[in-house]
């Protein structure tokens, strides 16, 4: 496997960054997940549109141009030969010394392709369980939802939490104790045929595959969707909840808490968004060659 690193590819055993950058020593660096169907890479500008803000947020200057980090990261599904593939495309600030401030830094590009699944297949079919747990989100007043960094302990341990408890992810509400987003996916519910998810406000990621299901339900489905404040109770007595990531693309939701959702089945219009959110990822998306 070929890592880019900085311009150039190296093997994945050699693809190594300084003890001294920022990304590991404070977390300081951002971050992209990224994924290519069958040869095409799905809502690519976007993502990097979203790289470029989340940069721009910490005052983090990347070397190259958005159209030349579409070069790099196609180029790096060629090297590998990938047609199918999770992309990670990572800016750390870089090496520095060992203090907060990072001056000095010069900040390094690395983009890994890989597979990932992060639920087991029988999960898509059957839905799946998730909990919520006591780890709440950090408050936007301090750290805005929206800058994807590289310091993610906050969902890290949401996650192990809900692990812990037997689920796979992990339901977090923020300070005031509203639901806004899964550990690494956006939450969705359908109530009386309605699409709702919390609002960015309350502090859920502005989700890629989050806009990509708002856009079929409105567009395709016809459904009204609301951007709103979504209690554990909304969630509990819901006809439908799922989630939505990159990485876990659309995934039903079939308990919460150890509460049944509706008959404890996928629900028709989630198992519709599913259909709809394959058929636009295999015929959409920005070609490798
Ligand atoms: N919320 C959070 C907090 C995320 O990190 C999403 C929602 C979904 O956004 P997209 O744009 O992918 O639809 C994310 C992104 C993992 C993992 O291993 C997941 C993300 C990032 C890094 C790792 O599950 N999710």
């Amino acid at each position: 496997m070929k890592i880019y690193l900085d311009g150039i590819f190296v093997e994945k055993e050699d693809a190594k960054i300084s003890v001294f950058d920022h990304g590991l020593l404070y977390g300081d660096g951002v971050f992209e997940g990224i994924r290519a169907y069958n040869g095409r890479i799905f809502r690519l500008k976007e993502h990097l549109e979203r790289l470029w803000s989340s940069a721009k947020a910490i005052n983090l200057t990347i070397s190259i141009g958005q159209k030349e980090m579409e070069k790099a990261v196609i180029k790096t599904l060629i090297v590998n030969k990938f047609l199918d593939a999770y992309i990670r495309l990572i800016v750390t600030r870089g090496s520095g010394s060992l203090g907060l401030s990072p001056k000095g830094c010069v900040p390094s590009i690395i983009i890994i392709a890989d597979h990932i699944s992060l639920y087991p297949e029988e999960s898509y079919d059957k839905g799946m369980e998730v909990v919520t747990v006591s780890t709440r989100k950090i408050r936007q007043d301090s750290l805005s939802p929206n800058i994807k960094s590289l310091n993610y302990l906050n969902n890290v341990l949401a996650r192990m939490q809900a692990i812990k408890s037997g689920a796979m992810e992990a339901v977090m509400l923020n300070a005031e104790g509203y639901v806004v987003e899964c550990s690494g996916d956006n939450i969705f519910l359908v109530k009386k045929g309605i699409l709702y998810t919390p609002s960015s406000t309350d502090g859920a990621l502005i989700g890629i595959t989050r806009d990509a299901v708002m856009e079929i339900a409105r567009n395709k489905l016809k459904l009204t969707v609301k951007e709103e404040r979504i209690s554990t109770y909304d969630v509990y007595t819901a006809a439908e909840c799922f989630l939505t990531g990159t990485a876990a693309e659309i995934i039903p939701v079939i308990a919460v808490d150890s509460r049944q959702i509706a008959d404890g089945k996928p629900g028709n219009i989630t198992l519709e968004l599913m259909k709809e959110f394959k058929n636009l990822t295999r015929s959409t998306g920005t070609p490798i060659k």
